[in-house]
């Protein structure tokens, strides 16, 4: 059988010897009905490493997403998101399917957007017009190659928000990816959100969840919000003890990834057909256009998948490579030949 190595993402990252065994040995109750311990401990552990009052484990970041806006807002509102962001364009239409609210989508800089243009898209409610709630960021920016977003501009746009009575929502499902290409610690990041949601299951390689922390009111409900919408689970302190393990353990080595990701960018960068320029790579995430006159996107992966690499296409004719725990030195190698030997004919 194909030894793949897989750059899909980070989501296909194995949980660990020591995830296996936590989850063996985890002590479980009703987590429903309030008395997982294993799930308590965990979300004590991200509300403390968060600098918020409390958080509720979810299944996954698009059920953290998709919850906090529910919560923050009422029909007939409008949500400030970013043009590329991963709950606007991959979450399946959540905020109009659950929250039935309307995004109003801005460009940026690699997932930046301009303070004043937030601020002008702030909408007083009248007749004809929904009150926008909610502002909707994302840090590292998934479709921005993994941009790390400024703290200069994050504080920008949580000081407008403040000046309109409108909340923020930060998708950090890679957050300690930018706080390991910054040196920022996740408390300065989590006082940019009213909410803030981070996976367990990308980088920090555990199998299942993500957790959605914030003011207790506000989880309180987001409680009530995830049973509603099916998310109440059990027996789940066996799920939610890797991802103790991914917080107290797996957080220190993302920024091998980081290293990899970039030694990736700078040695396909001159090859035929790749657009990509590795000064923006600055986490884990390597995206880049792909336009060559012999070879299609899919042709390009069918040929890397025959080599056992396997990526994945995305929007705009663009490529994307991931670099994550189960990828290591010799995985990138076999990667950075398959491109050479593919390209360079
Ligand atoms: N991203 C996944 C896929 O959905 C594309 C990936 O492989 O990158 N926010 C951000 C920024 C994300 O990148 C993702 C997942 C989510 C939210 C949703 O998380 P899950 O997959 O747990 O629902």
């Amino acid at each position: 059988m194909t030894q793949y190595s897989d750059f899909r993402s980070d989501t296909v990252t194995r949980p660990t010897e020591n995830m296996r065994k936590a989850m063996a040995a985890a002590e479980v109750g009703d987590d429903v009905l309030g008395d997982d311990p294993t799930v308590q401990k965990l979300e004590s552990i991200a509300a403390d490493m968060i600098g918020k009052e409390a958080a509720v484990y979810v299944p996954s970041g698009t059920m953290a997403n998709s919850i906090a806006i529910k919560c923050w807002t009422n029909e007939l509102d409008e949500v400030i998101v970013e043009e590329r962001a991963h709950l606007y364009n991959m979450e399946s239409t959540h905020m109009t399917f659950i929250a039935r609210v309307t995004p109003r989508p801005l460009s940026s800089n690699r997932g930046a957007m301009n303070p004043e243009e937030v601020e002008r898209n702030i909408r007083k409610p009248s007749v004809h017009i929904p009150r926008t709630s909610l502002i909707c960021i994302e840090n590292t920016h998934n479709n921005w190659s993994g941009a790390v977003v400024p703290m200069e501009n994050l504080k920008a746009i949580r000081e407008i928000a403040d000046r309109h009575d409108v909340k923020v929502h930060f998708d950090g499902a890679r957050v300690f990816n930018a706080c390991h290409a910054t040196g920022i610690p996740v408390k300065e990041y989590g006082k940019i959100g009213d909410s803030l949601m981070f996976c367990l299951s990308k980088g920090l390689s555990a199998p299942v969840g993500s957790v959605l922390t914030g003011p207790k009111d506000f989880v309180d409900y987001a409680r009530r919000i995830r049973k509603a919408l099916g998310g109440g689970m059990r027996q789940v302190g066996v799920l939610a003890a890797p991802g103790i393990v991914a917080l107290t353990e797996m957080v220190d080595r993302l920024k091998e990834d980081h290293i990899r990701a970039k030694k990736l960018a700078l040695t396909i960068q001159d090859l035929p057909g790749i657009d990509l320029n590795p000064d923006h790579i600055d986490t884990n995430i390597v995206i880049f256009g792909f336009k060559h006159p012999e070879i299609s996107i899919p042709d390009f992966l069918e040929k890397l998948k025959e080599r056992g690499i396997l990526a994945l296409a995305t929007t705009g004719e663009r490529i994307r490579f991931i670099t994550h725990k189960d990828i290591d030195d010799k995985n990138l190698e076999k990667a950075i030949s398959g491109f050479q030997e593919i390209l360079s004919r």
